[in-house]
């Protein structure tokens, strides 16, 4: 980018804080002071699955898209730099690098600077301006869920599911979506068809049998290089979108008639099917940079893309964005992941700490502001080492409240912390501000920084 300078800031170089809210779900949100060093990608997938792939950071400087906070640390008035929110197509972003005493900050789009007496009054300021302008719909609750994904990962079958739907049943859970994960199908690449061994229209009645709703994963804007409809169709296909499932992938041009068309049939079957609630990961897919069909921004692609998405899925439909761009997603989805993996497959030695702390204690002002937020589901086993830390992470930042085990393993702890954080389950109103200050504690707390995941994939 360009980074236009904008503004110099007056700072205590041994006080100073800066929030920089991250380009999408997954991607680092934190409080930073002086003696912190903002994260930067190591590899070209890290780049894309972790930052925004066409604004690569730069190190040294602290980088928020859409929205840096800054409390100089003197006494003076906190300072925010935010896109105004009346464009969600077009997020601006915002360097901040520090320089004896002063912080130089440097922007490449449109910027409304404003002081605020203090870091919560500046987020949470942000959240009902930006939502206002937008004109996001008042928020829906958010169901109470069970998903496959922490105990079964690809590996799950319609047997796992229905053993677990009967549990929630005898211990009487307040669950009102079952939510099956990834490995329910070959994926939008191989058709989107269930994978032959998953029964989903038998699934979906006995779910709705028993008054619930089936929820189902899907990743509807990007698809493998690998897969026949990247063989088939490279004009369906925009760019780099990282590397997961043994494969690079590949962003879909959200513009293309014929993907959109695909897109609907594939979003208004599942619809057709019962399936009442969609979790729509790896959105990030929809917005990498590229050429498209349509000469529009990556943004306006993929706000297209997933208003198309919300009109197949129907209006009475549960979205919940995940992997997705932030601020770009704001007003098109009911709830959002808003912090990376915490519990990772082997990992129940939590060896890989709390990953998603970080994030989902620093976005807490966008809870009843954009969405319902996912700090991601609550893994209560007695295996998993971090189960307590984490159970209060969800507990506190948490407002959509998902379990993810097998619950006929949970032993008394288990069993009774699944039961109280779902029926527990907030409102899709924001939280208070004091939780929203704890959150930023949490978030400034340098002990408790996740660290990008290495190696992976
Ligand atoms: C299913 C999972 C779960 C999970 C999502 C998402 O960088 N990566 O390679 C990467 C892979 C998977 C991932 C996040 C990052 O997890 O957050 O809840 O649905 O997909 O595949």
């Amino acid at each position: 980018m360009s980074a236009a300078p904008h503004d110099e800031l007056v700072v205590d170089p041994e006080r100073f804080r800066v929030y920089a809210e991250g380009w999408q779900s997954w991607s680092p949100t934190r409080l930073s002071g002086p003696r912190d060093v903002a994260p930067v990608p190591a590899s070209g997938w890290e780049l894309a699955m972790r930052f925004r792939p066409d604004r690569p950071p730069v190190p040294g400087a602290f980088q928020g898209e859409g929205l840096l906070v800054v409390d100089p640390g003197t006494g003076a008035p906190v300072v925010r730099y935010g896109a105004d929110g009346t464009r969600l197509d077009a997020v601006p972003t915002i360097r901040a690098e520090h320089r004896d005493g002063r912080l130089l900050v440097g922007v490449d789009g449109d910027v409304t600077t404003t002081s605020h007496p203090d870091l919560v009054t500046a987020l949470t300021g942000f959240g009902t301006e930006v939502a206002t302008r937008s004109g996001t719909a008042p928020l829906r609750p958010a169901p109470r869920v069970w998903c496959s994904w922490y105990q079964y990962f690809e590996a799950v079958t319609a047997a796992d599911v229905e053993e677990n739907l009967m549990q929630i049943d005898r211990l009487g859970l307040e669950v009102d979506v079952v939510q099956v994960d990834d490995g329910w199908s070959d994926g939008l690449g191989e058709g989107g068809a269930p994978r032959r061994s998953f029964d989903l229209v038998r699934l979906v009645d006995r779910v709705r049998s028993g008054g619930r709703r089936l929820g189902i994963w899907l990743a509807p804007f990007l698809v493998g290089a690998g897969t026949s409809l990247a063989r088939r169709h490279p004009d369906w296909l925009v760019g780099y979108a990282g590397h997961n499932w043994g494969q690079d992938l590949l962003g879909l041009d959200l513009t293309h008639p014929a993907v959109r068309e695909h897109l609907h049939a594939t979003i208004s079957g599942l619809r057709d099917l019962g399936v009442g609630y969609l979790k729509l990961d790896f959105l990030y897919g929809g917005a990498v940079p590229g050429t498209r069909h349509l000469d529009v921004t990556p943004l306006a692609a993929y706000r297209s893309g997933l208003k198309l998405v919300r009109e197949a899925a129907g209006p009475e439909t549960f979205l919940l964005g995940c992997g997705a761009p932030i601020l770009p997603s704001v007003g098109l989805v009911d709830g959002m992941r808003v912090s990376p993996d915490t519990f990772h497959a082997g990992g129940e030695d939590g060896s890989r700490g709390l990953r998603g702390r970080v994030g989902a204690a620093a976005r807490a002002w966008q809870q009843g502001r954009f969405w319902v937020n996912d700090a991601d589901c609550l893994v209560a086993r007695r295996s998993y080492a971090l189960r307590e830390p984490w159970a209060e992470t969800v507990e506190t930042f948490g407002g959509l409240r998902s379990s993810s085990d097998r619950l006929a393993d949970l032993d008394d702890w288990g069993l009774e912390t699944t039961r109280r954080l779902l029926a527990g389950a907030p409102g899709p109103e924001p939280f208070t501000d004091r939780v929203v200050r704890a959150g930023l504690a949490t978030a400034a707390d340098a002990g408790a920084l996740e660290e990008l995941e290495e190696g992976r994939p």
